[in-house]
């Protein structure tokens, strides 16, 4: 990866490096020149697969906390299933609530580094993998970790969220 780099990171980049630091996650936020704003394209600037990828999805409980959701690339999430896991019901999130629960714009919303803890599940899928790469703060940030550092550091609940076709099994 001679592409990318460490030095100079954005604001935001710099406060999910402190959070990894703080929390003695091993791991570089490196910013690339190619976005990594979605999944797909950021498991691209990676080389690695779309599984690999934890997407950081936040919806709106009803008593008007945030939720977030760490789910695997290739997931969609089904909202019902983690309305059960949340207690109530759940909605969207709009980009002005994803930005001041956890302070960074859709598309670099990164697993740590939140002004306050939020009530936070996991993809249990995720935990079969090896090494997964989260949004370190902006569309061109990203950073990996392994599935347990992951729950440990997020404090998350690992559960099912993924919608489940009858072709997926
Ligand atoms: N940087 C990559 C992964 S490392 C990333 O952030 N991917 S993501 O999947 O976690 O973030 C994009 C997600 O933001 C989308 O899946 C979608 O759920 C959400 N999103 C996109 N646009 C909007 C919007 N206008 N309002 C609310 N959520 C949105």
């Amino acid at each position: 990866m001679t592409s990318a780099s460490t030095g100079e990171l954005p604001q935001s980049a710099r406060r999910v490096q402190q959070a990894l630091d703080e929390l003695g996650v091993p791991s570089r936020v490196v910013i690339l020149p190619h976005s990594t704003r979605t999944a797909a394209d950021a498991a691209a600037a990676i080389g690695c697969s779309v599984a690999q990828i934890v997407k950081s999805l936040v919806f709106r409980a009803t008593s008007g906390a945030a939720v977030l959701v760490l789910a695997s690339g290739v997931n969609r999430v089904d909202v019902d299933l983690l309305a059960t896991h949340a207690g109530q019901p759940l909605g969207k999130a709009d980009a002005d609530f994803v930005r001041s629960a956890t302070s960074f714009a859709i598309g670099g919303v990164a697993p740590v580094g939140h002004p306050q803890p939020l009530m936070t599940f996991i993809d249990r899928d995720l935990l079969e993998l090896g090494t997964l790469w989260a949004a370190g703060g902006t569309p061109h940030s990203i950073f990996s970790l392994s599935p347990v550092e992951l729950v440990r550091v997020t404090g998350g609940r690992v559960v099912s969220v993924a919608e489940r076709t009858a072709t997926s099994g």
